[in-house]
């Protein structure tokens, strides 16, 4: 039986411009633009073959377009998370409900913080990088809510970037793209690894939706070596979102339907 997707995404906050940084100088983003490249993202998620859910703009909370940080959705159940920033906390209440309609839902508590980001799943392996925005209060609560379903939960120190998924992601089953200078990738087992072209340190976040990669037209070097180790690309244009230290993943949550 074929699985459907779910993908849900959020519009653009008209406030994206007060979003957070860590690694990057502040640029002036065209919200318009970011509207148009974001529509044209959904548009790939379907594609891909989801089932988009487009949750409206919240105009007051300037980063609420990276719905990933928000949540974790394991097969059985949601993890709303605590995001590391507080300017993002409020983001958790509006996504709760919504999950809610899909899945059993569990909450990260105070004083734990966890933001999707760091959260990389490759089967029954649950990846967590040990960030700025992730803590081990946040990762212990993870994994007591997972461990139950048969999954693990590592910490990962992560360094030099904002989430682990800057650092690491899942290309085709079995096959992760990684930014060595940030994450060992001696850490995650059995996998084919992808190495990112080193001119292009922010190339290793593609979202995997389906049987193809969403993948930013902005790395193109590394594009050419996923496409070699056989990985089918789908491209996005996500310039203004990126000045935003937003990637592909962080723009949606891609889970299957019940
Ligand atoms: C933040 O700093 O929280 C946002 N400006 C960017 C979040 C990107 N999220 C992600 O890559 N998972």
């Amino acid at each position: 039986m074929e699985v459907v997707l779910i993908a849900i995404t959020r519009g653009v906050s008209a406030g994206i411009g007060a979003c957070e940084l860590t690694h990057l100088e502040r640029e002036a983003i065209d919200v318009a633009w970011a509207r148009a490249q974001h529509r044209a993202y959904e548009e790939a998620l379907a594609r891909a073959g989801c089932r988009v859910e487009s949750l409206p703009a919240l105009d007051d909370l300037p980063d609420s377009v990276f719905v990933e940080d928000v949540a974790i959705v394991l097969d059985e159940i949601a993890v709303i998370t605590r995001p590391g920033a507080e300017s993002r906390r409020p983001e958790a209440a509006h996504i709760a409900p919504v999950l809610a309609r899909h899945r059993r839902v569990t909450f990260v508590r105070p004083p734990g913080t966890l933001d999707g980001g760091d959260v990389l799943r490759l089967g029954r392996r649950i990846f967590v990088g040990l960030s700025g925005r992730s803590d081990e209060n946040g990762i212990e609560q993870l994994r007591t809510v997972a461990w139950p379903y048969g999954y693990t939960v590592t910490a990962v120190p992560v360094s030099g970037c904002l989430h682990l998924k800057s650092a690491i992601t899942e290309a085709a089953p079995g096959v992760v793209l990684v930014n060595p200078a940030w994450v060992d990738a001696g850490v995650f087992g059995k996998v084919s690894v992808v190495e990112i072209a080193p001119e292009e340190p922010y190339a290793a976040n593609g979202l995997l939706a389906g049987d193809r990669l969403i993948y930013p037209v902005s790395f193109p070097r590394t594009r050419k070596r996923l496409e070699a180790a056989g990985v089918a690309i789908e491209a996005v244009d996500v310039s203004e979102l990126q000045k935003a230290e937003g990637a592909v993943t962080c723009c949606s949550l891609v889970f299957p339907a019940e």
